[in-house]
């Protein structure tokens, strides 16, 4: 917390030794009353989630498992621009030990293996969003023998890749400054502007072939680029056009 340099983010903050879902808890506590800039952070999750009602691991000690709310004034569609303004400020925090890529919209890779996941749920009626609630599963200190061996072989952790461990509070005070800067410029003016390139630079798709899973259908496509709304451009099998790709609609398989 001494570490911190920002002006509202995390100044209230609740650490947990364990908890079943840090996001799942400050929803319950949004839900009564949402408080900007309040996170919540956990050495363990013994229920964590991923999207779809999938499962985040995070054993004791070696994984960060961080929630933030936030009551933004932009429209519901905006929200997933949240999601990368987080990957975006992940990114520039850790430029100096590591060389991650962002695997559109919501994971964070390094040669392809999964270091991070981002899970963003809002609460919101019509034009107006209560709050939103962005999660956060970083995997510090996670040994290849602690990973659950159905995600061995899709994950890494910053333990395995620069062979030493690492300071989680040091990295957490990096990201949130670096995230709280971005934040406070995209609320003040709109300006998604550095987001968007840091997205294109460290893009883990732009370029490459994906399958883009739709509801029933799973089709293969280029992703081209991300457009200035934070969607995917991707170009269909056989299409001369580009798609956009909302983030909320989709599942991206393989890069
Ligand atoms: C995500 O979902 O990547 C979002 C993860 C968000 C976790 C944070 S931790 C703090 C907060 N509290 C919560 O309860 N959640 C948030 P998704 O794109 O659906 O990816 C889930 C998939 O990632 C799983 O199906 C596994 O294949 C894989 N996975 C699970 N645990 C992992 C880990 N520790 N490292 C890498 N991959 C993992």
């Amino acid at each position: 917390r001494q570490q911190l340099k920002t002006h509202f983010l995390g100044q209230k903050m609740q650490v947990f030794p364990t908890i079943p879902s840090t996001n799942v808890f400050a929803k319950e506590e949004a839900q009564q009353k949402p408080e900007n800039g309040k996170v919540y952070l956990a050495e363990e999750q013994t229920l964590g989630r991923g999207r779809l009602g999938r499962v985040w691991s995070s054993p004791k000690g070696k994984t960060i498992a961080l929630s933030m709310v936030l009551t933004p004034e932009i429209p519901p569609m905006e929200a997933s621009k949240l999601t990368q303004i987080v990957a975006a400020a992940f990114v520039e925090a850790t430029k100096n030990i590591a060389d991650v890529q962002i695997k559109w919209p919501n994971d964070i890779v390094i040669n392809g293996k999964k270091l991070c996941g981002i899970l963003t749920e809002i609460s919101a009626e019509l034009t107006q969003i209560h709050y939103v609630v962005i999660g956060i599963g970083i995997n510090t200190n996670l040994s290849f023998e602690e990973m659950p061996p159905d995600i061995q072989e899709k994950a890494t952790s910053l333990l395995q890749v620069l062979g030493k461990e690492i300071d989680p509070n040091h990295l957490i005070a990096s990201f949130l400054t670096t995230f709280e800067k971005y934040y406070a410029a995209f609320i003040a003016t709109g300006n998604y502007q550095p987001t968007l390139q840091i997205c294109r630079q460290h893009s883990a798709v732009i370029g490459k072939e994906i399958y883009v899973i739709q509801q029933d259908s799973k089709r293969l496509a280029k992703a081209v680029d991300i457009d200035e709304k934070g969607q995917l451009l991707v170009q269909f099998e056989n299409e001369k056009k580009t798609t956009p790709i909302f983030a909320g609609e989709v599942s991206i398989r393989g890069t």
